[in-house]
């Protein structure tokens, strides 16, 4: 049985004078805490998620969090871009409160503000940020940080810690992991709790596969989504003037290694390498230059190609990365620490395999609005559960403390997802999400857009240059290819949910007023 002290103490009763508690004076010891998260990790790409991807190209390290915890299958974010999903998973609160709403013309982020890490360091936790952080100012809260710059390369990547940058050989996701298990030695002894932010760089583009997974998939045919030729006609004018689409916005050279001039590779990352990591990826890559230029692909045959060369390395990325999932777990087994430790696994944000024809992320649409969560929590969490709650990265500090049985701030936005966690959901847990994605106009020219969804309905209202509102209904079309706000069937609906939209809004202290003020000038 478990007792929670704090709350004996808080009725009155004194732990002393209750003898069945004599056998055990201590306080239940404090999970150790692993956050592992990728970037721009799909739920589609992670086998123990399903789907048409999880034979051809298995996750099983990522999947042992599955089947040793629980997979939930609706985690949404806030705001799908890397920056503003860290910044909200830092300090539990939406990026119009936290101030990181973007990442391009970005001022940095506020480290002086309250975060969880700050506050677990504060009651006795030894904290350590290791990997991608993208939030420009250093780190704060950690005993010990070691980021990449920005994006961070994949091949000899630089690192900056609080002695400055230096530069290091060897590949992105191996050099983090190893980075990792050497923090984790040296936190075992210390003798305090733990809690690590692993983040990995990859599966990001340019997706550039690691020495030891090269030829992993180049062989691998891979099936195509549905709606890999969507031609927007029935969504609105924000779908129809993006720029991230496989077939125009995919760059042969850059994005797929296909190039014809070897010239362009410069200051590409890939420039990077040594003439050894530089000979293995020749032998893999220059074979298949040859024969795409050969083959003088055009059309849809072309999109199709593009595809499969994208997945192809996108898939390659995150085999290491689940390799490393598994070397992270093998030392916790191997050292002890497997029962006590919470592991995490996440993206920072869904992504697009081809879905709507686009790779990237950003809209408030499924593939990029959700996003990966396993975590397993021995003794706590039931192994192979599923969850099909609507919970959210904003949770994720509260959720955080809790474990640690930190005291949670009420100015933090999200909910500790730990009753789910124990399979006890409460009655009054989260019907309806709100998002905010502010990037606009910039990269890929996804046009500003708030909304709110249920499980059943997405609203989602485009300014800035733009007024449109998008309705889609889930049930009728998983897909998301018809807007059906001005449909008259849906007007009763419609209603409610812009009802329910400035509810959420104001709840999260959010409005039309601060959006414009975020607008640039
Ligand atoms: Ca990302």
């Amino acid at each position: 049985m478990q007792i929670d002290f704090r709350f004996l103490t808080f009725i009155g009763i004194s732990t002393s004078v209750l003898p069945s508690l004599d056998a055990q004076p201590e306080r239940p010891t404090r999970p150790n805490i692993i956050y592992i998260m990728s970037d721009d990790h799909a739920y589609q790409a992670i086998s123990a998620y399903g789907g048409p991807l999880k034979d051809l190209a298995p996750t099983p390290n990522i999947d042992r969090i599955a089947r040793d915890g629980m997979r939930l299958d609706r985690c949404l974010v806030t705001n799908s871009i890397s920056g503003p999903c860290r910044a909200v998973i830092l300090t539990g609160k939406y990026s119009h409160l936290n101030g990181f709403i973007k990442n391009e013309g970005q001022s940095p982020f506020d480290g002086s503000q309250q975060t969880f890490p700050k506050l677990l360091q504060k009651a006795g936790y030894s904290t350590a940020m290791i990997g991608k952080w993208h939030l420009m100012s250093d780190p704060t809260g950690f005993d010990h940080w070691e980021i990449l710059p920005g994006q961070g390369n994949y091949y000899n990547p630089d690192f900056i810690t609080s002695d400055g940058r230096h530069t290091e050989n060897g590949y992105v996701t191996e050099l983090i992991t190893e980075k990792c298990i050497n923090w984790l030695r040296e936190a075992k002894t210390s003798g305090k709790p733990f809690m690590l932010m692993m983040h990995h760089k990859a599966p990001h583009r340019e997706w550039e596969p690691g020495p030891n997974e090269l030829t992993l998939y180049k062989n691998v045919t891979f099936p195509e989504p549905a709606t890999l030729f969507d031609d927007y006609s029935g969504m609105g004018k924000a779908e129809k003037t993006q720029d991230m689409t496989i077939s125009k916005t995919m760059r042969l050279e850059e994005d797929l290694k296909l190039y014809k001039d070897r010239s362009r590779m410069k200051n590409t990352g890939l420039d990077r390498m040594n003439s050894e990591q530089m000979a293995a990826w020749d032998s893999v890559y220059d074979p298949i230059i040859r024969q795409f230029y050969k083959s003088d692909l055009t059309g849809n045959d072309l999109i199709r190609y593009k595809y499969q060369r994208y997945l192809q390395d996108y898939l390659a990325c995150i085999a290491a990365v689940d390799k490393s999932v598994g070397e992270v777990l093998d030392f916790l087994k191997e050292n002890d620490l497997e029962k006590n430790t919470v592991v995490i696994y996440a993206s920072d944000q869904g992504f697009y395999l081809g879905e709507h024809g686009w790779f990237d992320k950003r809209w408030m649409f499924e593939q990029s609005y959700r996003t990966p969560l396993l975590i397993q929590w021995p003794g706590v969490i039931k192994p192979g559960s599923i969850n099909n709650d609507m919970v959210s990265n904003i949770d994720l500090p509260e959720t955080f403390l809790e474990m640690a049985g930190v005291e949670i701030p009420t100015d933090m936005q999200g909910r500790s997802i730990v009753p789910v966690l124990k399979g006890k959901t409460p009655s009054n847990w989260r019907k309806e999400h709100y998002y905010h994605y502010y990037e606009y106009p910039g990269s890929h020219m996804v046009k500003r857009h708030y909304g709110m969804s249920t499980e059943r309905y997405k609203l989602i209202h485009y300014y800035y240059d733009i007024d449109e509102w998008e309705l889609y209904d889930l049930k009728s079309d998983p897909q998301e290819l018809k807007n059906v706000y001005n449909d008259p069937s849906y007007s009763s609906v419609r209603k409610y949910l812009h009802k329910r939209l400035s509810g959420l809004m104001k709840k999260y202290k959010d409005s039309e007023e601060l959006a414009r003020s975020f607008l640039p000038n």
